[in-house]
């Protein structure tokens, strides 16, 4: 009876964690619908890795050092994006290394996410 009802708890944990996780994603709602659709020619996603080079709060940018993008077909280079709320620029700082998401049109992409890992 006790191995059934730790395989019990087992699921239920399986259950819940990735349910957790997704929360912590902060996923913008426009992005679920977008993905993982060839016909979506508007609002592409990619995802990128670079260190911060500039945060500019007022504007609403953030300037990437970035490491290629298959996605975009983009090779490595440094330029600066509009970030969709300037909520995502809390914390972020010169130096940073981050895990950034873009979504938009090929030329002019905006972060939607970032996250810093180091
Ligand atoms: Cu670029």
């Amino acid at each position: 009876m006790s191995q059934l009802n730790s395989l019990l708890v087992a699921l239920g944990l399986s259950l819940v964690f990735p349910a957790l996780a997704d929360g912590m994603n902060e996923m913008p709602p426009m992005q679920g619908s977008a993905m993982g659709n060839g016909a979506e020619m508007t609002s592409k996603m990619a995802h990128g890795i670079g260190t911060v080079k500039g945060v500019d709060t007022k504007k609403g940018t953030i300037t990437l050092a970035h490491q290629p993008i298959k996605e975009l077909n983009w090779p490595a280079m440094t330029m600066t994006f509009k970030v969709a709320k300037s909520e995502l620029l809390n914390g972020v700082t010169v130096g940073q290394h981050v895990n950034f998401t873009l979504q938009g049109n090929d030329m002019n992409p905006v972060v939607t996410a970032i996250s810093i890992t180091k």
